[in-house]
């Protein structure tokens, strides 16, 4: 008997590596479940409450293995939910399979019960999509939309009819078999001497390296003790970069170090190694620029760019060496290294917490989480301040993971990336560093963690408030408004769902809090609260400065200090 639509389906998800599927059941799903029920022993149903979670948690599953993940939604509203997740994974690029399950295929056009086009609404966070109209398309259209998946580490859609799924595979095709080996990318012989004649002839090289040197850190340390050359790291480049390296200077941008920023600017070259760090006015403006990155369009789409290489990082790191001068004046290196111990100081001096003394510094929650956490914990941090404290305390070692929205910048990713982070590695420690805006935003999930079994510690920071746009809302001069949140101990409810609560209001029993949380078996919860305003704006960053735009418009960089914004536009060079 020839198989179903929805085995054919499920059975190549399986010869991709595929072994969870995460979503929300439905009607026009129950072909792809049943099947998903009867391979249990190779694949499992991710049973989310949301499927916007179920997104997320495929798509930190895809971004720590590499490797292909799925999720599902039911028709219309079902997989709607799925979008802003998969928004994410198109952003930061990692390959997600999501199987939008459709009304039956003869209503199509008619405004159907729960009828809606996947195929048009998805296309803008996806590189493939497309409506399975006829059973002699699956397996194929299955396929091409998993090897253009995995082939541009980006998100593919197939729209699949419940009625279709039901019915018998039309197509000879037998399963496809997929492959995870890459080509390597080398750089050509003239952008290699281009690029090593404009390395040769600078003198204050400045390296800002990226998610694209994942792999690369050896080659990144030589080539940076040649050139004697800071190494200002982009987010998504820090868990590659920040580690074992006597070159860091932190990270660049508004939520960056000014040491980053400095030695950035201060440069006569700037070498950028697989980063897309998205900020223009922190490019230097008189430096020459080259950019490697694999992808050629990515070449210049932030700054100007003098020599733009198409290549792996790593790759274009082993063939530069041999042909790069040893440098032997470190001056430009020493100031930076300088300024970044200095920045770094000040930003430790805020960590601190003093027992009777409240408000609880965020900075001295996220410390203590770090000095407390496991050599190789997985990080996850929500957009909002937890995202700063994440920058800045979270210290990586080249065995730690750190996942956030990066790109595309959605609330809360930590708690359901965390979901999908220990899916993957069920032994090892995940911590969701969560907003109380962003736990809330998709609370329900919380409640898998009992239902999946997965042993995550979530930690709150309770400010009471959509804090980091209050921010916002005062560098560009209007009141904050519409950011008060009105919370529950989050402890007592973590209680009552069953999961092991700790609530902590004084900077004392942080660390005591933590250290029970963090060896509690299952699941456990962390409320903190903490203060407030820890970020203030100074008077010279006010309205007439910013206009109306966003924070990440003006070249300023959160200090926490006093002054809490150093405006770079107006602050001399290694003052
Ligand atoms: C609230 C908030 C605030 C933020 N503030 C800051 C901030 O102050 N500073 C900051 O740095 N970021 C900040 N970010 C993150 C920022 O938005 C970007 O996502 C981040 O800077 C991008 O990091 P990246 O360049 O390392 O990674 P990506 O954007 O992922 O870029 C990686 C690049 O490397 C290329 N690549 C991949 N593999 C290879 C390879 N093997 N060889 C060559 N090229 C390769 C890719 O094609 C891509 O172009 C913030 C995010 C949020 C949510
Ligand atoms: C889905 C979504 N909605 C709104 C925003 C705008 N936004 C950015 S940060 C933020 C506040 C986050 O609040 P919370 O999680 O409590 O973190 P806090 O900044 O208070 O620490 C908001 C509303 C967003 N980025 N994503
Ligand atoms: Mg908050």
């Amino acid at each position: 008997m020839a198989k179903k639509i929805a085995d054919v389906v499920v059975e190549t998800l399986i010869s991709a590596g595929v072994t969870r599927v995460y979503g929300v059941s439905g009607d026009s799903l129950n072909g792809i479940t049943d099947s998903i029920r009867s391979h249990s022993k190779d694949i499992s149903w991710i049973h989310v409450r949301n499927e916007e979670a179920g997104a997320f948690a495929a798509g930190a599953e895809a971004h720590l293995t590499g490797k292909l993940a799925a999720c599902a939604g039911s028709c219309g509203p079902g997989n709607m939910h799925l979008i802003n997740g998969l928004y994410d994974c198109h952003r930061t690029r990692v390959p997600v399979l999501a199987i939008a399950a459709q009304i039956p295929i003869r209503e199509l056009g008619s405004s159907y019960f729960q009828e809606t086009h996947p195929e048009i609404f998805y296309r803008d966070c996806s590189s493939y999509c497309e409506l399975i109209s006829h059973p002699d398309q699956i397996p194929r259209v299955l396929e091409i939309a998993i090897r253009s998946a995995i082939s541009r580490n980006d998100v593919s859609v197939i729209v699949l009819p419940g009625d279709l799924a039901l019915e018998e595979a039309g197509s000879a095709r037998g399963i496809p078999s997929f492959s995870y080996e890459r080509p390597k990318i080398y750089p050509s012989s003239d952008d290699l001497s281009n690029l090593s004649g404009a390395l040769n002839s600078s003198t204050k090289v400045t390296i800002l390296a990226g998610a694209g040197c994942a792999g690369a850190h050896s080659q990144l340390m030589e080539v940076a003790g040649v050139l004697q050359a800071p190494i200002v790291h982009a987010f998504r480049g820090k868990e590659f970069v920040e580690f074992d390296n006597p070159y860091d200077v932190g990270m660049t941008g508004l939520l960056g170090f000014s040491s980053g920023y400095y030695s950035m600017m201060d440069s006569d070259m700037l070498l950028m190694l697989g980063t897309d760090f998205p900020y223009q006015q922190f490019y230097p403006e008189d430096a020459k620029i080259a950019q490697v990155d694999l992808r050629g369009e990515q070449i210049a789409r932030r700054t100007k760019v003098d020599i733009g290489v198409i290549a792996d990082v790593g790759e274009t790191l082993t063939a530069l060496k041999p042909i790069l001068k040893q440098k032997s004046d470190s001056r430009h290196l020493k100031a930076s290294l300088d300024h970044y111990q200095k920045t770094r100081k000040d930003l430790d001096d805020l960590a601190t917490g003093e027992p009777g003394k409240t408000p609880i510094h965020p900075q001295y929650l996220t410390k203590i989480i770090n000095d407390l956490a496991a050599e190789d914990a997985i990080f996850t941090f929500d957009v909002g301040t937890p995202t700063i404290w994440a920058a800045r305390y979270i210290h990586m070692n080249g065995k730690r993971r750190i996942l956030g929205s990066y790109s595309h910048g959605s609330m809360a990713s930590a708690l359901p990336q965390a979901i999908g982070a220990q899916e993957v590695h069920p032994d090892r420690q995940v911590i969701s560093l969560s907003g109380d805006g962003g736990f809330s935003m998709l609370m329900g999930d919380f409640l898998s963690l009992v239902q999946l079994n997965l042993p995550v510690k979530v930690v709150i920071y309770n400010n009471g408030a959509l804090d980091f746009v209050e921010l916002e809302m005062k560098s560009a001069g209007i009141v904050d408004y519409g950011t008060d949140l009105k919370n529950p101990d989050f402890s007592k409810l973590a209680e009552a769902v069953g999961i092991a609560g700790f609530r902590v209001e004084k900077p004392e029993d942080v660390a005591p809090a933590l250290t029970k949380a963090l060896s509690t078996k299952g699941p456990a919860l962390v409320d903190c609260v903490v203060n407030r305003q820890e970020l203030l704006i100074p008077p010279n960053i006010n309205f007439e400065v910013v206009k109306g735009f966003t924070l990440y418009m003006i070249r300023a960089v959160l200090n926490g200090e006093g002054d809490e914004i150093v405006d770079l536009a107006k602050t001399n060079l290694f003052r």
